[in-house]
This record gives structure tokens, sequence and C-alpha cells, in this order.
């Protein structure tokens, strides 16, 4: 792969995306590296938990290749699109749980890619925005939908009708990153969060990423609905037998994802 570079360690992976001469910005060759790395990772039960990243100091991805994007016309437009969608929903839907460690510029289409994920992790330096309406476009990969789903329609609409550049600070205070740290210390607390989710039970931790989304999709009732399914099937696997015979011989225990 030219523009991504793939690490992993026991259950967790990183992905960082590398093309720090543009400032990490995704073009059609990186958002395709991205959906067959993601669908490849996808098949791998062994990773539970995917960090994403961006390479170099000062981006985490600094938008969609505006180079690349002024030539293109309705139909180019429309194909970069499904690209751009296809990764973003792959991300949402992984079987893994997803967080972005937000190093710096987080803007655009990178900002969109971000809020695919499952938690955002700042640095103390990043910089947040969707600045698309200034060059004539809208936030098309899944902007208007996800940004609104994450902060709220007032705050989403401020955003992306102002195309505004805030700092880590005020994307803390508005839930747009669960949390931010310093930018020497954000490797590490993603680390930490990622092992953390990593040893918690994985169908567990699947089956609440599973009825977080399908609440969100379909409602608040269907939500409830599957939940419940959800809650039944747990008690199918070892996973919850060891678990809670764990908690009652306060014994550590290893889970196994069956
Ligand atoms: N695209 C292409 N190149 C970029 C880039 C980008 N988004 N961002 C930065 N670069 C390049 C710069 O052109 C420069 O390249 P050279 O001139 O050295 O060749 C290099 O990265 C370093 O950037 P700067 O020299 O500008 O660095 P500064 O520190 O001065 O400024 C900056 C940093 C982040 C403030 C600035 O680079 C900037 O404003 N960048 C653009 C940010 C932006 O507007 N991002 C949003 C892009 S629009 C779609 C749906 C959605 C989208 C697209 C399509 N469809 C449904 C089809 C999404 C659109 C976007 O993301």
């Amino acid at each position: 792969m030219k523009y991504l570079l793939l690490e992993r360690e026991k259950d967790i992976a990183v992905l960082k995306i590398n093309r720090p001469e543009a400032l990490n910005s995704l073009n059609s060759d990186v958002l395709r590296e991205l959906k067959e790395t993601l669908l490849e990772l996808n098949q791998d039960d062994k990773i539970r938990v995917l960090i994403i990243t961006g390479s170099g100091q000062k981006a985490f991805i600094a938008g969609a290749d505006i180079k690349e994007m002024k030539a293109l016309d309705y139909d180019g437009g429309k194909e970069f699109a499904e690209l751009g969608h296809s990764v973003y929903n792959l991300l949402e839907d992984s079987n893994k749980v997803v967080i972005a460690a937000i190093n710096g510029f987080c803007l655009g289409g990178g900002n969109e890619l971000a809020l695919s994920c499952d938690i955002r992790l700042a640095s103390d330096k990043a910089k947040f925005g969707n600045p698309e309406v200034g060059l004539g476009i809208i936030a098309g990969f899944g902007g208007t939908q996800r940004l609104t789903n994450i902060v709220g329609e007032a705050r989403a609409k401020e955003l992306l009708y102002t195309g505004k550049i805030i700092d880590a600070l005020k994307a803390e205070k508005i839930g747009l990153v669960n949390r931010v740290v310093a930018e020497g210390q954000l490797l590490e607390e993603t680390w930490k969060m990622a092992r953390k989710i990593a040893g918690n039970a994985p169908l567990a931790v699947s089956k609440t990423k599973e009825a977080v989304a399908y609440g969100r999709r379909k409602g608040i009732s269907a939500g409830l609905e599957r939940e419940k399914e959800l809650f039944a099937s747990c008690f199918e696997t070892g996973d919850q037998k060891r678990g809670m015979e764990g908690y009652l011989n306060k014994i550590d225990v290893k889970f196994e994802g069956k």
C-alpha cells in the first residue's frame, strides 16, 4: 500500500493515513486502499480494536483532496461519493471498535471519517471543521447526517453553514470528541483505551455496538427490542459464563469471543 501503514499488536491494529506531504488528505487512491484494508480487517477475528490516526505532527486528515476534486463533473462527483460512503460505512459498521486518534487538522472528509468511528480522542493541538461550503460543495461523506447525530442539529448546522474551524477544547465541549489529551500522550492514551476495550468480552462489545447502531437507524422502540434479543443471546456464550464465574470467584478472566 502506498498511503497506509498498518501495524498489529495482538488484538489491536493501528492504521495510519500516510500522506503527510498533502496533510493526509484523501484522494481516491487513499480511499481505495482504505476500503481494501477495512474489508480485510473485518475478516480478521483476532483484531478487536482498530485505531486510526494520521502520519506526521500536523494533520489527522485535512479533508478530501481538493486538487483531485477540482476536476470532477457530476458523474465523477457521484463516483467519488460512492467510494467515500462505502469506506465510511465500512468503518461505522465494522465488527471492530474503531477509535480515531486525532493528531492535528481534522477537516472536511477527515472530520467525517472521524465521525464514522466509534470513539474520538484528540490531541490538544487538533483542529476541527467542515469548510466544504467555502469550496462550493457540501459535507457529502456523511457529514450532514453523522455530525448532526453526534453534536445535535443546531451545533451541526452552525459548523456546516459557517465552515468555521474550532479547537480541540471546543470540540470536546460540544461532544464532537470524547476527550482531549496532551499532544505527546495521544497514542499512549488511545492504546490504554483500546486495551481496556479489547480486554472485555468481544461478543458483548460487538453486540453493544450493534444495538446502538440499530436504535440510531430504526428508532428507539426498535432499538430497545433489538437490545432485548442481543442481551438474551449473550447467555448462549461461554464468555458470559466465564465473566460471571470470574466475578463471583474474584479472578481475572480471559475472554475467548465465544
Ligand atoms: N487537499 C489537497 N491538498 C491539501 C489539502 C486538501 N484537502 N489540505 C492540504 N493540502 C496540501 C496543500 O495544498 C499543501 O500542498 P503543497 O502546496 O505543499 O503542494 C500541503 O498540503 C500543506 O498544506 P499547507 O501549506 O496549506 O499547510 P498550512 O499549514 O499553511 O495550512 C490547512 C493547513 C489545513 C489550514 C490548509 O492546508 C487547508 O486549508 N487545507 C484545506 C482544508 C480543507 O478545506 N479541507 C476540506 C476539503 S473539502 C464528497 C463528499 C465530501 C467531500 C468531498 C467529496 N462527495 C460526496 C463526492 C469532502 C470534501 C472536503 O473534505
